[in-house]
């Protein structure tokens, strides 16, 4: 086998995009939608000597056109959504003798899916297991991983060509960059729907996180931190603590996703203010579901809205922009209810741009397992679709059609003129509004998909027969759709090889052992590359 030096890392922020429109929001939001891991991953490699390539792609040209071509090795990070992308490219690395390596949330939620097209398939990792990669220690066609997920990230400083690379634009912060960053894992609670459901929370070293702190307002004043935290806060005081040892005045601004248990208690968002944070996600979900996250427990739908609102209210004014989470579709929602409550909470906070999902069940958590056993996955909808707007799942009360109508009438209010006024007269700053503006364009596109699939549904049979699960071919309109999303690579991924593999595969269950340690007992991780031969 050829010795590994030259190292690619590839992370796919979306699918090929088609058309002007889909292009302007990969250069406008995927661009953003960058993980910290694959920065990781490049620091690690540079770190351990190999001559390492970080890219990442968000929607145009060719993704092999990022990373030279004369690869040993290449790391290709995705989401389920962009998974038959990923595969694809697989294939066309190995053919050229790169030996392919897949990470990422893909990987975690469908390790044995991605092994199909795979050389490896990593579930969690650290810069030993990154090593022991590329020392080549592991059998070909396994799925590896480390014991826990990796304890410290490569410092801001360390990540800073590939946050250039990526983040910035031509090398340099916008306004509207966001640089990513992490300071814990895990999570104390267990949603069903969450990949975090069985993670325990761990805090990575405050001292790391006060040295990004610090360095950032030194070398990066003003530049957002996005903190990509599952659960940002859930130890307050000492992480907050840390924010509040940057001199006032010279804090980055800072956003990140928090459950609402964590901001409730008196004085903590008066903290975060002075802490700069300008930005929260703070996990709502449903007006059904009773999420422990949300910490109180309303006896009605309708109390649970009110008191959100009231809580939004709180967070407004504390942070400049909110962006609140909803799904829809869940067993608890029966009828209308859901979908006007939220029309009414939308009214009320004109101020903040919601994002409003369709469940998915991605592999391993709770929610996957039952409605797998319940044969409500459909099972012949290829991963593409596994994002706003389609629906992958058969609903408990609703059918497609009644589904797709609600969803259409709650977007037709989000991006009505009315909303658009309220949104453009609410207290917020210019940069929030344009953020919203953005936004609003976003969901009129996904507006005109629902529509699309409402007349679908109402128009043609086998398009009803297959969301109801009793038809497995996969519609003409999705197999367009799924073509389009791999872009060139369509003919190396046909739509059959992109059906999901889900049999066994309720979570990771296969953990290849890692090898002995080096003879000499010196860790992995340590050695630089020429140590491998
Ligand atoms: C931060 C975050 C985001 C951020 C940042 C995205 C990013 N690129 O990282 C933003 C807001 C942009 C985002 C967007 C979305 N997200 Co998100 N997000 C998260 C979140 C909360 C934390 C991820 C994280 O950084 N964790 C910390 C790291 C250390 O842990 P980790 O990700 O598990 O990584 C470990 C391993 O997977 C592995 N690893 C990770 N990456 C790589 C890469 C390589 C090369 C290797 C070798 C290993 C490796 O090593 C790590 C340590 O062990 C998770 C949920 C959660 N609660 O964890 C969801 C999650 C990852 N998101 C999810 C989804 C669905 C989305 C969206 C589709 C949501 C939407 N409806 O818009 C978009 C899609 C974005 C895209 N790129 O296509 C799903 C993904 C499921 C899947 N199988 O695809 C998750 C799991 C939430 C869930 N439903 O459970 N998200
Ligand atoms: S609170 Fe958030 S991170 Fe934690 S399990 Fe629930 S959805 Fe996942």
């Amino acid at each position: 086998m050829k010795t590994i030096r030259k190292v690619g890392v590839l992370e796919l922020c979306n699918n090929s995009a088609s058309g002007l429109s889909e292009q302007a929001i990969g250069y406008l939001e995927r661009k953003q939608y960058v993980g910290v891991t694959p920065q990781a991953v490049a620091v690690w490699c540079r770190q351990l000597g190999y001559d390492t390539y970080y890219a990442t792609y968000y929607g145009s040209g060719d993704p092999r056109d990022t990373l030279p071509r004369d690869l040993d090795l290449v790391f290709i990070s995705t989401y389920s959504n962009a998974a038959p992308l990923a595969c694809a490219l697989s294939k066309a690395y190995r053919l050229e003798g790169t030996r392919t390596v897949c990470g990422g949330p893909h990987a975690k939620s469908y390790p044995r899916d991605a092994l199909r097209y795979f050389d490896l398939v990593v579930l969690d990792c650290d810069k030993d297991l990154i090593a022991d990669i590329l020392c080549d220690r592991f059998a070909p066609e396994s799925i590896v991983s480390s014991p826990a997920p990796y304890a410290e990230l490569p410092t801001i400083e360390e990540r800073l060509p590939e946050i250039r690379a990526s983040v910035f634009w031509q090398g340099h912060p916008s306004a509207f960059s966001l640089l990513p960053t992490l300071a814990s894992t895990g999570c104390p609670y267990a949603c069903n729907f969450c990949s975090e459901w069985n993670r325990p929370y761990r805090m990575f070293s405050l001292e790391r996180v006060a040295e990004d702190l610090r360095f950032a307002s030194l070398h990066l004043p003003g530049v957002k931190l996005m903190f990509y935290d599952p659960n940002f806060g859930v130890r307050f005081d000492e992480m907050l603590r840390v924010f509040e040892s940057v001199p006032a005045g010279r804090r980055s601004p800072f956003a990140m996703q928090t459950s609402l248990t964590n901001v409730r208690q008196p004085g903590r968002l008066q903290r975060l203010h002075e802490a700069h944070c300008v930005g929260i996600g703070p996990g709502l979900e449903s007006w059904t579901e009773n999420y422990q996250k949300v910490g109180r427990h309303s006896t009605t739908a309708y109390e649970k809205m009110n008191d959100a609102v009231e809580q939004m209210h709180a967070l407004h004014e504390c942070a400049e922009y909110i962006q609140v989470n909803f799904m829809f579709g869940l067993d608890s929602d029966l009828g209308d209810e859901p979908f006007e409550l939220t029309k009414e909470f939308l009214r009320r906070t004109p101020y903040l741009y919601p994002t409003l999902n369709i469940p998915v069940a991605f592999g391993g958590t709770p929610l996957y397992r039952d409605l797998l056993k319940e044969g409500r996955i459909l099972k012949a909808m290829p991963f593409s679709f596994y994002w706003a707007p389609y629906l992958t799942l058969i609903l408990k009360n609703y059918d497609a059609l009644a589904y797709y109508r609600h969803m259409a009438d709650l977007y037709s209010l989000l991006v009505s003129g009315e909303m658009e006024r309220r949104r453009l007269t609410a207290n917020a700053p210019s940069w929030v509004k344009a953020v919203n503006a953005y936004r609003h364009f976003a969901s009129s596109d996904l507006l005109a998909i629902f529509r699309k699939i409402v007349h679908r549904l109402e128009t043609d049979r086998d398009f009803r027969l297959f969301h109801a699960g009793q038809s497995q071919i996969l519609p003409p309109d999705y197999v367009r759709v799924y073509k389009q999303r791999l872009g060139r690579y369509s003919e190396l991924m046909p739509v059959e090889d992109g059906r999901p593999m889900f049999e066994g595969d309720e979570g990771p269950a296969v953990s290849v052992p890692r090898l002995e340690p080096q003879r000499d007992g010196t860790p992995h991780g340590s050695e630089p590359a020429a140590a491998c031969v």
